[in-house]
């Protein structure tokens, strides 16, 4: 029988709320053992919840049998309550400590542990990916996911704020969405069917009902390549907007970078503190250069580049040199873009599809749709598609559709520019790559 670790207590601060103040009353305290320290007859238990961590002090002839017997049977990474009064010292960096009246070992903990769980013995990322709970558990990574949660406040906070409606579209699929990204498939009962690659038919689609929509939620890639920037499953913030642009949605993508910068900025002081890192709060608006200036200015570095053909990744890392910043690349040639991207009136060589750089890295891509069904139709032709696995895509055309445009920003991506985080798997609790399947 397992008896209830818990009983009838509750907690009533977190480590963090134990301040000088406090000195002289009975808290209860739950989270973890991270170290236990022994000087003169005292231990010291240093108790982390996801909030911070608090001291625990046992003067060993002091405190009563139970307190002595528990606290000598702990190890690190135990889930510990503790129930003690708040005394103020001089001798912790806080100003403050807990002796305890009653310990509660709520769950142990098998040693060796795989991984220190106070992350000041460093570890391969393989070896914390494999213990992930107990690596998330670290300080650091308890930062890093709380910016990600104020991240994806701050976009749905902008984007509902701006009219838009958020969507859930199908994960499960019957056509590519993206040409050039690899599809995983998947049995469909009597059917072929795959992950969605992106949003793409179904956002542009209801902007013909909701006229300004977006979606965030995972997607999937079956990425070959093993980069520090690539999953096979990530998260897109997608919208997509009828009546409009290019540059009208560029206009609302750098204002949507400001906007998540500065909150972040704001709001996650203490976190970006623990990580050192410092967010800069970009200056708007963001420089344009055409495809064809990239090029000129790859060309000076000695880096060449086939008009006509996607960036490379190492002109990418030439590029970011030039402009460690924010920057959009437009006017990018009709063979490097998808099929649904609109070509120039005035030169249909060149679409309105854009990127949107930071440094070396594509944070984001969009640009304004084809509208027009014949169009659309010579364009998945001249891509090497069959219309024909289009024909629902291609039906809604014919019940007039809005012109339109949107965009697309990779969240992990975003997340890493926010955090100085420069392996993308850093900021996905489990993430999915060509080799890692689990945990
Ligand atoms: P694209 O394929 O450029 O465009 O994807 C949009 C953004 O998503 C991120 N991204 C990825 N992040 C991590 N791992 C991956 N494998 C991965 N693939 C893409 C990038 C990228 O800029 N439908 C269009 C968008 C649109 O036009 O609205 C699309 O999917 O940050």
């Amino acid at each position: 029988m397992q008896i209830d670790p818990l009983g009838n207590w509750r907690r009533t601060h977190y480590t963090t709320q134990i301040k000088p103040e406090l000195d002289g009353t009975e808290v209860i305290i739950f989270g973890w053992i991270k170290e236990i320290r022994e000087l003169g007859g005292i231990r010291f238990l240093i108790i982390q919840d996801r909030e911070g961590n608090v001291q625990v002090t046992v003067p060993r002839k002091k405190v009563n049998k139970q307190v002595l017997e528990k606290s000598e049977a702990l190890q690190t990474q135990y889930s510990v309550g503790v129930k003690g009064t708040v005394k103020k010292t001089t001798m912790t960096p806080r100003g403050v400590e807990i002796i305890p009246n009653e310990i509660r070992i709520i769950s142990t903990a098998q040693h060796p542990l795989p991984l220190d769980p106070t992350g000041k013995t460093s570890a391969e990322i393989d070896v914390r990916l494999d213990a992930r709970v107990l690596d998330l558990s670290r300080e650091e990574n308890i930062a890093l996911f709380k910016i990600e949660h104020a991240t994806l406040n701050a976009l749905r906070e902008f984007l509902t704020e701006k009219g838009f409606i958020e969507i859930h579209t199908p994960r499960i699929i019957a056509t590519a969405t993206e040409g050039g990204a690899a599809l995983f498939p998947v049995n469909y009962f009597e059917q072929q069917a795959y992950l969605a690659q992106s949003p793409q038919l179904y956002k542009e689609q209801l902007t013909l009902s909701f006229e300004k929509v977006f979606e965030i939620g995972p997607f999937f890639r079956a990425e070959e390549s093993h980069t520090k920037r690539h999953l096979s499953e990530f998260i897109s913030i997608d919208i997509e907007q009828a009546f409009v642009n290019e540059e009208d949605v560029m206009h609302l993508l750098e204002e949507l970078i400001f906007h998540v910068c500065q909150t972040v900025k704001e709001k996650c002081e203490k976190e970006l503190t623990v990580l050192k890192h410092q967010v800069e709060v970009p200056k708007l608006p963001f420089k344009r250069f055409t495809y064809d200036e990239i090029l000129k200015e790859l060309a000076k570095e000695d880096v060449e580049v086939q008009w006509g053909e996607d960036i490379p990744t190492p002109a990418y890392r030439a590029l970011g040199k030039l402009h460690p910043y924010f920057y959009f690349i437009t006017h990018w040639p009709a063979k490097a873009k998808p099929f649904y991207i609109k070509l120039r009136d005035n030169n249909p060589a060149l679409t309105e599809g854009f990127d949107l750089m930071w440094h070396w890295t594509e944070i984001a891509s969009g640009g304004t749709r084809v509208h027009d069904k014949e169009v659309l139709v010579r364009r998945l032709q001249e891509q090497g598609l069959n219309p024909e696995s289009f024909k629902y895509h291609l039906k809604v055309f014919d019940y007039g559709i809005p012109p339109h445009a949107g965009w697309a920003v990779g969240f992990e991506r975003l997340v890493m520019m926010l955090t100085g985080v420069e392996n993308i798997r850093e900021v996905v609790l489990f993430p999915r790559d060509r080799s890692r399947l689990t945990p």
